[in-house]
């Protein structure tokens, strides 16, 4: 009986351990000259991000990591002068829609292949619509009309069909993302149920549709499935009908729906979710929020302060829309006053206290050089940073880095290399301790031998101002190279750096 206590404290302990993500925030602007607002709507499993850019009118617009923000263009025929996109796969291929009124009027599905609109067909009779989301294989998901006569749809190979009912005659109202894998999740009514919409998910492979269900631990009866992972995770939002009580969820096969824990005031909507289970949404209030599967925290906690970013200033269902598998994030806040889509990039921080021997200045501003290795030891990724105050160094590792084994060496112009870390790069960052660097190794070769002896004999007694001077064989940093630096050399005399 006291096992599942056990395991459940020691899950608690360890979600303790795990550090706080940390986040850069970076404005994805505005992509046409005049327009004065943006929108970031969704985000594919390797980070490109789509949205809306807004002045007069609104278009597509797409953020790339090496291309930036550029506007997606307008279809002319027939004109449509208000589009969104609102999902986008990992070719950059965009599913969205587009209006002849900021309200909406007379609403198209449209999709952007290497930036060329192309509106998608609708079923017979229907007259209006809007593309949600687009998964790797090209497939796209949304709906045509509105309101209760709103119908789920999915385009596949071009044509469009409905998509397909449950067995117990649960139909969809919307499809609102599509896994590479073919799982569609997004709301639908439920004849038992008439007042009320449902979470729905329907697997391409098998053809089943079936209810994901409601938070029955709240007395929930109602739900929105809004986003899908690539290994299957669903999220969405949990309520109880006529009542509220809003809650987001994440749902997967072997575990059903549970509850994401709340963060800032408690209630709110699960938006997106990565293969790590990770998930960002809105609080009831139109926060960011985001969940790294063991808590829960307000966007506004994990950027930097200063930063102009203010997620409390507008009611905002859009705040974080999306999270990539490497952990970036996109949605909407404001920026000094204006409303702007954004783009939140996970950072992994490489960080610890390097002490280098046998110095006497301060070593604060002096550069470390760092290097980031496979366990075959091949250079994975490198770099030079200062040291900060009480002898810190940072540096951010490389997001395709995460999760990978290896480790991690320091070095400084004339002290030994050595390794400060070995074992897996963990997303959250790696802290390497306090690590003590070996003086002596004037030519930097990570051997302190007869070649660096030489270098203090030829120089001794040199002072900056002398023809011989090398600022590499002043050990100890005193501005003349002297008794105190050769005693150094020798006392260190035949060690290697890692
Ligand atoms: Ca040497
Ligand atoms: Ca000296």
């Amino acid at each position: 009986m006291y096992r599942p206590h056990i395991l459940s404290l020691l899950v608690v302990l360890a979600g303790a351990a795990q550090a706080t993500p940390q986040y850069q925030i970076y404005d994805l602007g505005v992509a046409r000259s005049g327009d004065t607002s943006s929108n970031g709507r969704g985000i594919s499993s390797n980070g490109i991000v789509v949205g809306r850019t807004s002045g007069t009118g609104s278009s597509a617009m797409k953020w790339t990591s090496t291309g930036g923000t550029f506007p997606l263009a307008n279809p002319t025929s027939p004109a449509r002068a208000f589009c969104v996109g609102n999902g986008v796969n990992s070719s950059g291929n965009v599913a969205g829609s587009g209006a002849t009124t900021i309200f909406g009027s007379s609403m198209l599905p449209i999709v952007w292949s290497s930036g060329v609109p192309t509106f998608l067909p609708l079923p017979a009779g229907e007259f209006s619509g809007t593309g949600w989301g687009i998964n790797n294989a090209g497939v796209v998901v949304g709906s045509c009309n509105s309101g209760t006569d709103e119908k789920g749809l999915i385009w596949q190979n071009g044509a469009v069909s409905l998509l397909p009912p449950s067995a117990g005659g649960q139909t969809w109202l919307t499809g609102y993302a599509i896994s590479g894998s073919g799982i569609v999740v997004g709301q639908g009514k439920d004849p038992a149920q008439p007042n009320s919409t449902i979470g729905m998910r329907h697997d391409l492979a098998t053809g089943i549709t079936a209810s994901i269900g409601a938070l029955t631990a709240f007395n929930h009866n109602s739900a929105i499935a809004h986003g899908v992972s690539e290994a299957g995770h669903i999220v969405g939002t949990s309520w109880r009908g006529g009542v509220g009580d809003f809650r987001p969820f994440i749902w997967t096969p072997a575990g059903g729906m549970v509850q994401v824990a709340p963060a800032g005031i408690g209630g709110g909507r699960a938006l997106g979710v990565n293969s790590a289970g990770w998930v960002v949404g809105v609080t009831d209030d139109g926060q960011a929020f985001l969940f790294d599967g063991v808590s829960s925290y307000l966007m506004s906690s994990l950027i930097p302060a200063g930063t102009g970013w203010n997620f409390a200033a507008i009611t905002n269902y859009w705040g974080a829309a999306g999270i990539s598998e490497d952990g970036t994030i996109t949605g909407t806040a404001v920026l000094n006053g204006t409303t702007r889509g954004y783009v939140a990039i996970l950072q992994s921080p490489v960080s610890g206290t390097v002490n280098l021997l046998e110095y006497n200045p301060t070593q604060l501003g002096l550069p470390v050089s760092f290097e980031v290795r496979g366990l075959d030891n091949s250079l994975l990724q490198s770099g030079t940073v200062a040291i900060g105050a009480g002898g810190t160094i940072t540096f951010n590792l490389l997001p395709s880095l995460r999760g990978q084994n290896g480790k991690v060496f320091v070095r400084a112009s004339h002290w030994l290399r050595k390794q400060v870390y070995s074992g897996v790069f963990s997303p959250a960052g790696i802290q390497f301790g306090s690590v003590s660097l070996t003086n002596g190794d004037s030519n930097a070769d990570n051997v302190i031998d007869l070649t660096d002896y030489t270098t203090i004999v030829v120089t001794f007694n040199a002072v900056p101002s002398s023809g011989n001077w090398d600022p590499s064989a002043d050990l100890n940093g005193d501005g003349v190279v002297d008794l105190s630096d050769y005693t150094t050399l020798v006392t260190n005399f035949n060690l290697a750096g890692d």
